[in-house]
């Protein structure tokens, strides 16, 4: 049978576009009663029971056996031995893609990750001290999502921003063992590793056993049971993002070969049927070429069915009346990749302001930003890039406020601090400022 990938095609100028994207659009992250249940339950035994309930559930659910949690601990000797496995060529784009992702973060950390103080008239110090998490988890995701390319973007931060200690869970049915996601942990510079995953690896993680250490905050995808426990888990510890499926934004003046924009499309539709690729154009032959393109192209791919799912159940292509519309439409999705393929990306690029990542002109294929160009790939997705950033350094520091007030200083806020404490009925705090003035 013949797979075809049919986007719906829209038209802006049509009196029911808003209807018809808002149902394309519509994504419902909802928690399934039954997971969350479950979920409870596991954190609960891990909280009691520790090692043994760990040991327990990666017997039950990834068929790997072991009489203690140490056995499950891959040993840093284990890690290199990976990389030393792996082909050259995939050592060689790993190192590569990690030094690249190091050097954007060393920027990134130079830029909004150090800390900052100025001295008042009265010569009191006020800033910010920036330091950071001692300890973090990374969740790995096994099976069909295992993307070595994530351990570097969740390590290489935290490694960057100075974290003491960067622990990595990856589930391992049966023991099988991702070489790649190894390897990249050693290259990320990952300080231990242990092979379970699931909601009783983030139990661990977060509440700590005997053997394993409680983190500060988790962060890393995974899936429903993973998500629902990170979300249980937080204010016990800090968590990343709760990430729902990719997306793609594609905002085409007409000038990139139809075949690139099909592609690019395509990559992110190969993650997941319930991903999401758009096309936004204001020139209908090209949308009719990108649609010849799509049809063209599918048939070569190895995932074509995933793609051919999530082009028809969530793909538009989207005529609008100009360019200016299709960056309006864009700031609506807030969408996770946009990609602004226009020989004059810069024209577009400063009406464009809600997107986890901007990638300008026809050479930047999404692609590059996933594994190498240097930008994190932990984006926001489902629109929440309307008011959160890609995981960076910051996620991994935190902040504390310095004060330091000279006696000259006290002279002049004791009054104001006094005046409102009492207004508070804080005699307390009042009495703390007055005393000290002369
Ligand atoms: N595009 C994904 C990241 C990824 N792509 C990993 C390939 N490997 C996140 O949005
Ligand atoms: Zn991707």
């Amino acid at each position: 049978m013949k797979i075809v990938a049919s986007p719906a095609y829209l038209s802006t100028a049509s009196a029911d576009f808003f209807q018809n994207f808002q149902a394309r659009l519509h994504w419902s992250a909802d928690t399934d009663v039954a997971i969350e249940a479950r979920v409870a339950e596991i954190l609960q035994d891990v909280q009691s029971r520790g090692d043994a309930a760990v040991l327990e559930y990666t017997a039950r659910f990834d068929g790997l056996t072991a009489a203690t949690v140490q056995e499950l601990e891959l040993s840093q000797a284990e890690l290199r031995a990976a990389f030393d496995a792996i082909p050259s060529a995939q050592r060689s784009a790993l190192e590569a893609a990690a030094h690249r992702v190091r050097l954007y973060h060393e920027a990134q950390k130079r830029a909004c990750g150090e800390s900052w103080s100025y001295r008042d008239a009265d010569g009191t110090l006020l800033g910010q001290k920036v330091t950071p998490i001692d300890r973090v988890g990374i969740y790995v995701p096994g099976g069909k999502a295992a993307y070595p390319s994530s351990v570097l973007m969740n390590a290489i931060p935290a490694h960057v921003a100075g974290v003491g200690e960067i622990i990595m869970v990856v589930p391992t049915p049966r023991g099988e063992r991702n070489l790649l996601v190894l390897a990249a942990a050693y290259v990320a510079g990952v300080t231990r590793a242990y092979t379970m995953g699931g909601a009783q690896a983030i139990a661990a993680l977060a509440y700590g056993t005997a053997t394993i250490p409680a983190v500060h905050k988790i962060t890393g995808p995974g899936n429903a049971y993973v998500a629902a426990a990170k979300r249980r888990v937080f204010g016990t510890v800090g968590i990343d993002m709760i990430a729902g499926p990719s997306e793609i934004l594609v905002l085409a003046d007409g000038t990139t070969p139809p075949d690139w924009v099909a592609m690019d499309m395509f990559s992110q539709a190969e993650h997941d049927e319930l991903a999401q690729s758009i096309l936004l154009c204001p020139d209908p032959a090209y949308i009719t070429e990108v649609q010849a393109a799509i049809d063209r192209l599918l048939p070569e791919m190895p995932r074509a069915e995933i793609i051919a799912k999530s082009l028809s159940g969530r793909g538009a292509l989207i005529l609008t009346r100009s360019m200016e519309e299709a960056c309006d439409l864009s700031n609506s999705i807030a969408p996770e990749h946009l990609e602004v393929s226009s020989q004059d990306p810069h024209r577009w690029e400063h009406l464009l302001k809600h997107a986890g990542a901007i990638f300008l002109g026809a050479y930047t294929s999404e692609s590059l930003g996933d594994y190498c160009a240097g930008p994190n790939h932990v984006l926001p997705t489902s629109g929440t890039a309307r008011f959160s950033s890609p995981l960076g350094v910051y996620d991994f520091q935190k902040r504390s406020s310095l004060i330091e007030v000279t006696a000259a200083g006290a002279q002049v806020l004791g009054p104001i601090a006094a005046e409102l404490a009492y207004g508070e009925g804080l005699q307390a705090h009042a009495r703390a400022a007055q005393m000290r003035l002369v």
